[in-house]
C-alpha cells in the first residue's frame, strides 16, 4: 500500500517466519525504562511500537528490573566501554537483553540498532554488538525555503509547513525525527542555503522553535543557514561588514534571543560570497573574517558555525576545479575554535563521478566538514534509480596521501588524520512531502545510506544496501539479493549513460535535467556544458596536467602520480584530467571515440537490465511500491535513450567517426 512507502525502513510488520516470530516472542517479555528521560521516552515509546508490529504482542514497560526473565532493559552505564556518549553495547545477560550506554542518547541508538537487529531478521542467541559513531555531527541540510518550495527538491514540497507553524504540529515531523535517529541522524539544518534572512525574525523563530520542540526527544539538534546581510536586510544597520562593531553586537543579540528559544540550538550555516549570496568580501573581508564573528557569537552557548566552502569565480579563462582551494586553503589555522569549513565532496558539484576536493587533507588546522548531496540535483532527479552509498564510498576511501598512504578522505573528515576537535558530515536532504518522502522509493536507500555512513564510514555500500533492502522491500532471500545488486550497480550504470570517462558538468542549464552538452553560452561561463568537456576535432576532455590548468598540482604528489598521466590515468577520472584524441587507443583496446559509444550505448541498454532485474522481485513486494518502482525505471529508460543519443551525436560533430558497428541498429 502507499503507507508502506511512507513507513520507511520503520516498517514493523509482523515477522512473516512464524518459527522466527515465536522465538522473538518468547525472548522478549518486557521493556525496562529505568530513569525516564524524554530520550529514553522516544526509546521506549519505539521499542514497544517496534515489537508490537514485528511480534504482534503488546509488550510491557516496567520502571524496575524485576519480574520474568526476558527483559530489554535499558541501562546507563558510565563504565561502558565506549568511545563515546552516543554509543551503545547490545548484549545478552542471562535470558535477559541489555541495551547499555553512557547516557539516554546513547540508549537511544541502542533500541533502534535492537530493533534493527531483528528487523533484518539476526538471532539474539548470542547478542554482543557496540557501535560509537565515528562523526560527532552527522546533519541533514534542507534547502526549503519560506514559502515551502525547496531548491533541487524533486520530492513534493517542503516538510515544514510554516504557515501553519508554530501552532500547528503536524505529526510527521515526529516521524521525521524518529527516521533520523534510527540512522543516528543528530542535527538538522532547516533552511536553505540560499538563505532567506526573514527566518531569523520574531515570525519566523518561533515555528523553528516548535520544530526544535518535536526533534529534541529524538536527539536532534536544529541549526539554521542565515543571510549574510541580515544586519542590514532586517537590522536596519548601513553595513554587515563583520569587522564593524554595531554589525558584530547584532549577531550577538541575534544569537541570545535565537538560544533565549532555542537552548540547545546548534548553529549557523554559511554560504557566503557564492553564486551572489553576500558575505564578508563585499566589505573587502575574508571567509575567516565573517566565520569568526559568528563564531565568537555563538561560543559561549555552546554553537557552532559551519562555513560553506563551495565557491569559484566566473573566469572563462580559469579553472573553477581550483577555486575553493585557492579562497580556503590560505585562511587554514586563521578560524575560531567552534568554526568548522564545509567542503563538498567533489570540486565542482556534486556530479555523478568527481575526484575528491582537493581541500580535504590540505587543511590540517581547520576541521573540514564532508557534504555530499543526497537529493539527486545531478543524477536523475526522482525518476532514476540510483544508489549512492557507492559514491560516497567512494569519496571517503579516496587516499589523500598527504600524510602517507592510508590518509583516507574518511580520516581527515573523523578527525583522526589531523586530530580535529569537531567533526561532521551533511548530507543535502532529498525528502520532501511525496506521500513516500523521496519521491522515488530508491531515494529512501540514499537517506539511509547518508545517515549509516555518518555514523560509521567503514560500513560497506554492500551491507547497508542488504540492510536497507530487509527492512523496506522483503526479507526474501532471493529477492533481497537481486535488489542488492541492482542497487550496488546503478551509480555506474548511470555515469556510463551520462557522463561516462571523466565527462561532467554537460546537463541541462538552470534545472540541470537530462543532457545539454551543447550549451555554450549561460549567465556565467562556467555553467555552460563546453567549458568542461572541451570537445574540439582532436578530442575531447579538460586538460588539468600542466600543460593545462594544472589543477592536478592541489593534490598530493602520489594522487598526481595516478592521474597524471593519460596513459595510466583510470578511465573514470581520464576527461577529468586529460584532453584526449579522438582516435586514441585506450587501455580497454578500444579507441577513445569507441570507448565513449561503447558506455553509452551499454549504459542506456543496462536501464533495460534492471528493469527485467526488478520484474523478478514482484512475488516478494508490496503491488504499490513494485509499480511505483517499475514505472520510474520505464521512465528512466526514455531518459537513457535521451542523454545516449544527445551525447553521441552532439559529440559525433567534432569527432566525425562512424558509430561502432554493434550499435547500429534499431532499439
Ligand atoms: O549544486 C548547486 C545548485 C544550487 C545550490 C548550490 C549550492 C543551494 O545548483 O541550487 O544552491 O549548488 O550548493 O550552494
Amino acid at each position: 500500500s502507499a503507507d508502506d512507502g511512507y513507513r520507511l525502513w520503520l516498517k514493523y510488520d509482523l515477522i512473516k517466519n512464524e518459527a522466527q516470530r515465536k522465538q522473538y516472542a518468547t525472548a522478549l517479555q518486557s521493556i525496562v525504562s529505568g530513569s525516564s528521560t524524554p530520550m529514553i521516552g522516544s526509546a521506549t515509546k519505539e521499542l514497544q511500537l517496534g515489537l508490537q508490529g514485528l511480534l504482534g504482542k503488546q509488550v510491557q514497560v516496567q520502571i524496575t528490573a524485576s519480574g520474568k526473565a526476558g527483559k530489554i532493559i535499558l541501562k546507563i552505564d558510565p563504565a561502558e566501554k565506549l568511545a563515546n556518549d552516543e554509543g551503545y553495547h547490545l548484549y545478552k545477560a542471562n535470558s535477559d537483553f541489555i541495551i547499555s550506554a553512557k547516557t539516554d542518547k546513547g540508549l537511544l541508538y541502542g533500541s533502534f540498532a535492537f530493533l534493527r537487529h531483528i528487523q533484518t531478521g539476526q538471532s539474539l542467541a548470542q547478542l554482543d554488538a557496540s557501535s560509537s559513531p565515528k562523526i560527532q555531527l552527522r546533519m541533514l541540510n534542507h534547502w526549503d525555503n519560506t514559502n515551502g518550495s525547496i531548491e533541487r527538491g524533486y520530492a513534493g514540497a517542503s516538510l515544514w509547513k510554516w504557515y501553519e507553524l508554530p501552532e500547528n504540529l503536524d505529526p510527521r515531523y515526529t516521524d521525521y525525527a524518529r527516521a533520523n535517529a534510527s540512522i543516528g541522524i543528530n542535527g538538522t539544518v532547516v533552511n536553505n542555503v540560499n538563505a532567506s534572512a526573514r527566518f531569523l525574525t520574531p515570525e519566523y523563530l518561533p515555528k523553528v522553535q516548535a520544530l526544535a520542540g518535536v526533534f529534541r526527544p529524538y536527539g536532534i539538534k536544529i541549526f539554521l543557514s542565515i543571510n549574510s546581510a541580515a544586519p542590514k536586510i532586517l537590522g536596519g544597520l548601513a553595513t554587515s561588514d563583520p569587522l564593524d562593531p554595531k554589525v558584530r553586537q547584532w549577531w550577538v543579540d541575534k544569537t541570545k534571543e535565537i538560544y533565549k528559544a532555542i537552548p540547545d540550538f546548534g548553529g549557523f550555516l554559511v554560504k557566503a560570497n557564492s553564486e551572489g549570496e553576500p558575505g564578508p568580501q563585499d566589505y573587502g573581508r575574508s571567509h575567516a573574517d565573517g566565520a569568526n564573528m559568528l563564531a565568537e557569537a555563538l561560543a559561549p552557548f555552546g554553537g557552532v558555525v559551519i562555513w560553506r566552502a563551495f565557491v569559484y569565480k566566473a573566469d572563462p579563462n580559469g579553472d573553477r576545479f581550483k577555486a575553493a582551494y585557492e579562497e580556503f586553503k590560505p585562511l587554514d589555522g586563521t578560524f575560531k575554535e567552534n568554526a568548522l569549513i564545509q567542503v563538498k565532496n567533489g570540486p565542482i558539484d556534486f556530479q555523478p563521478r568527481e575526484p575528491f576536493s582537493p581541500l580535504f587533507g590540505a587543511m590540517p588546522k581547520t576541521p573540514l566538514a564532508l557534504e555530499f548531496q543526497i537529493t539527486q540535483e545531478y543524477l536523475g532527479f526522482s525518476t532514476n534509480f540510483v544508489y549512492l552509498a557507492p559514491l560516497f564510498k567512494e569519496c571517503l576511501e579516496s587516499d589523500t596521501y598527504v600524510k602517507g598512504k592510508g590518509s583516507t578522505v574518511a580520516k581527515v573528515v573523523d578527525g583522526t588524520l589531523h586530530g580535529y576537535e569537531k567533526t561532521a558530515m551533511a548530507g543535502v536532504a532529498n525528502t520532501g512531502s511525496d506521500r513516500n518522502w523521496t519521491g522515488h522509493m530508491i531515494g529512501q536507500a540514499n537517506w539511509y545510506a547518508f545517515g549509516r555512513l555518518a555514523w560509521d564510514h567503514m560500513l560497506t555500500s554492500e551491507a547497508i544496501a542488504q540492510e536497507w533492502t530487509r527492512m523496506t522491500f522483503t526479507q526474501d532471500e532471493k529477492a533481497v539479493a537481486i535488489i542488492t545488486d541492482l542497487l550496488l550497480n546503478s551509480r555506474e550504470n548511470y555515469v556510463n549513460f551520462t557522463t561516462p570517462l571523466g565527462l561532467h558538468h554537460i546537463m541541462g542549464e538552470g534545472l540541470h535535467f537530462g543532457p545539454q552538452p551543447w550549451l555554450a553560452r549561460s549567465a556565467r561561463p562556467d555553467w555552460t556544458a563546453v567549458y568542461y568537456h572541451r570537445a574540439d576535432a582532436n578530442g575531447i576532455g579538460f586538460d588539468r596536467t600542466k600543460t593545462g590548468s594544472n589543477a592536478l598540482a592541489q593534490y598530493a604528489p602520489e594522487v598526481q602520480a595516478q592521474w597524471s598521466d593519460p596513459e595510466t590515468c583510470p578511465l573514470p577520472y581520464l576527461l577529468w584530467f586529460h584532453h584526449v584524441a579522438w582516435d586514441k587507443k585506450l587501455s580497454s583496446g578500444r579507441t577513445l571515440w569507441d570507448e565513449l559509444c561503447h558506455r553509452y550505448y551499454e549504459g542506456a541498454e543496462s536501464v533495460v537490465q534492471m528493469q527485467k532485474d526488478w520484474a523478478k522481485v514482484e512475488p516478494a513486494v508490496d503491488p504499490e511500491l513494485f509499480a511505483d518502482v517499475a514505472g520510474r525505471l520505464a521512465a528512466q529508460r526514455r531518459e537513457a535513450l535521451w542523454w545516449r543519443d544527445a551525447c553521441v551525436l552532439y559529440f559525433q560533430e567534432f569527432s566525425k567517426m562512424p558509430i561502432p558497428a554493434p550499435y547500429q541498429k534499431p532499439d
